[in-house]
């Protein structure tokens, strides 16, 4: 193996590693898994990424990186000029910090909400309030994100161009349409989802997947 290979599902989080893989510029060969048919869990995949999760990055050396901060942050130093993250020691971390909110942000309140039984321990009506209460939850951090897109002027960390950060946080947008969270009052992120779309990287991952079905 000469090229990176992203190993990815569609429509799942690891679209973002995906657009990001792409708006790197770098030539990596996208690979995609179905995650609805299992293949997480088959032994040739468990292999590559032992957690079972899409994204993992396998690097030609056999080095295989998973976590979505960390793909991004491999994809922003292989492709410094990218923008994935912003310029200077303190606009790299500021990119790291807004990866690892929008990570967190997935893991807490996203993931309970779009799967509310694996944190209710099977039962229906515990379910129930655990996705309430992740709706809520998820609310109130896309509410904390677009205030902190409109003190940036359009963008998490004030870049001209939207960064890896705010790449996934357009997913988080993205995501919280599928769960009809009403964004209609948070119009910084509606902005943000848009000029993240029209990133040419970006769009071209969206239509590969769309391809890909
Ligand atoms: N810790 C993971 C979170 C990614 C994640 O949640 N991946 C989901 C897809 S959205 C997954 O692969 N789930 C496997 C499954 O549902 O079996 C990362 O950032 O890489």
């Amino acid at each position: 193996m000469s090229t990176p290979i992203l190993w990815t599902s569609t429509n799942s989080s690891g679209s973002i590693a995906h657009q990001a893989a792409r708006v790197s510029g770098l030539s990596i060969e996208v690979r995609f898994i179905s995650i609805r048919a299992g293949d997480v869990r088959k032994p040739d995949y468990l292999a590559i990424n032992p957690k079972g999760e899409v994204p993992a990055l396998q690097l030609p050396d056999g080095t295989v990186i998973t976590e979505i901060p960390a793909v991004i942050f491999w994809l922003a130093e292989a492709a410094p000029d990218s923008g994935l993250l912003p310029a200077g020691p303190s606009g790299r971390a500021k990119g790291m910090e807004w990866l690892a909110w929008c990570h967190w942000t997935m893991g807490r309140h996203f993931n309970p909400a779009f799967g509310p039984l694996r944190f209710a321990g099977g039962n229906e009506a515990a379910g129930n309030a655990v996705r309430a209460a992740a709706l809520v939850r998820a609310k109130e951090a896309l509410a904390f994100a677009d205030a902190a897109v409109r003190r940036g002027g359009g963008t998490l960390c004030g870049t001209d161009q939207p960064c890896g950060a705010d790449i996934f946080l357009a997913a988080l947008v993205g995501f919280a349409g599928f769960l009809k969270i009403d964004i209609s009052d948070l119009p910084a992120l509606g902005a943000l989802r848009d000029s993240v779309a029209a990133m040419p990287g970006v769009a071209a991952a969206i239509a590969r997947e769309a391809a890909q079905g």
